[in-house]
C-alpha cells in the first residue's frame, strides 16, 4: 500500500499524467484510502515540487507538469471524496483572487464542500473583486470563499472584502479565506469571518459560518 502512495507521490513530481491516473485507480481499485492518496501522495509530492522550486532546481514548466497531473488524480479521485447531497448545507462562491493563477488548492476546498453537501460556484482563478461582488448577487451564496497562493496576491482578498462592503453586501454573506501564504490573523485583519489552513478544516469552518 506505501508503495502505491510512493508511486503516486513520484508521479507527481515527475509531472507523469499518464502514469499517475493508472497508479490512483489501481490503489483505489486495492482499496488504499482515497485521504491517503489526496493527502500522503498529491498534497505531500506538490509539496516536494514546491521544495525543488525553492532550491533552484524545478522552474516554471517542471511546476505546470506537476500541476497538470495532479489534476488528472483529483478528476479520479473526486467521486470518492464525500457524498452529502449537493446543495444541502447550504451555496459557496469559491475563487482564486486577482492576479493568482494558482487554482489546485482552491479547487480542492471546493470539491470538499461539494462532498460535504456545498454548492459550489466556482469562479475560477484571477477572480478580480467585481467578479466576486457580481457572483455574489446573482447566486446569493451563504459564504465567499477566497484563496491566494501569493504574498502578492492575498491583499486582494482586502479589495474584495471592501468591495463586497461598498455593494451593501457584505452583511449577507460569510467570508473565508485560505491558501499558504495567508492566516487566522491576516483574516481578522481584513474583516473576513474565518481562515482555514487546508480543505477539511475548509469544511468545518464553512459549517461553522453557515450553522
Ligand atoms: Co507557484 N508559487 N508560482 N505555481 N507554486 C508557489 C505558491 C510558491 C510557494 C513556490 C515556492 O517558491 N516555494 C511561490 C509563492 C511565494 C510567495 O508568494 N510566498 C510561487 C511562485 C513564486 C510562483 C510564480 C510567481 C513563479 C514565477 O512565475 N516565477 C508564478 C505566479 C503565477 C501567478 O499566479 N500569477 C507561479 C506559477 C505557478 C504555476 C502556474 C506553474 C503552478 C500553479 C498551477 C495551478 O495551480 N494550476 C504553481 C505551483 C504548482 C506552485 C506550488 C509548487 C504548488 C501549489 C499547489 O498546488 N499546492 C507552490 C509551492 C507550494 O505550495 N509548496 C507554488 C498543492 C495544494 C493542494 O496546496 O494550494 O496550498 P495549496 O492549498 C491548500 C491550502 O493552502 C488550503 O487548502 C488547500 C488544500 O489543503 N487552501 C485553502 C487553499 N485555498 C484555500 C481556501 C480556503 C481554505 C483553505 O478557503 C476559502
Amino acid at each position: 500500500m506505501e508503495e502505491r502512495i510512493k508511486a503516486i507521490f513520484d508521479c507527481v513530481v515527475n509531472g507523469d499524467n499518464k502514469g499517475i491516473q493508472a497508479e490512483v485507480e489501481t490503489a483505489l481499485a486495492e482499496g488504499v484510502n482515497p485521504s491517503a492518496i489526496l493527502n500522503e501522495g498529491l498534497i505531500a509530492g506538490m509539496g516536494e515540487v514546491g521544495r525543488l522550486f525553492e532550491e533552484g532546481e524545478f522552474f516554471v514548466p517542471e511546476m505546470l507538469i506537476a500541476a497538470r497531473a495532479m489534476k488528472s488524480a483529483m478528476a479520479i479521485l473526486k467521486p470518492h471524496l464525500g457524498s452529502g447531497e449537493v446543495g444541502a448545507a447550504g451555496k459557496v462562491i469559491i475563487g482564486t483572487v486577482k492576479g493568482d493563477l494558482h487554482d489546485i488548492g482552491k479547487n480542492l476546498v471546493g470539491l470538499m464542500l461539494e462532498g460535504a453537501g456545498f454548492q459550489v460556484v466556482d469562479l475560477g482563478s484571477d477572480v478580480p473583486a467585481e467578479k466576486f461582488v457580481a457572483a455574489t448577487q446573482e447566486h446569493a451564496p451563504n459564504v465567499v470563499a477566497m484563496s491566494a497562493l501569493l504574498t502578492t496576491t492575498m491583499v486582494n482578498m482586502k479589495s474584495t472584502v471592501a468591495a463586497l462592503e461598498e455593494a451593501g453586501l457584505r452583511d449577507k454573506v460569510k467570508i473565508m479565506i485560505g491558501g499558504a501564504p495567508v492566516t487566522d490573523a491576516y483574516a481578522s485583519q481584513i474583516g473576513a469571518d474565518g481562515y482555514a489552513a487546508d480543505a477539511s478544516r475548509a469544511v468545518a469552518l464553512a459549517k461553522s459560518l453557515t450553522a
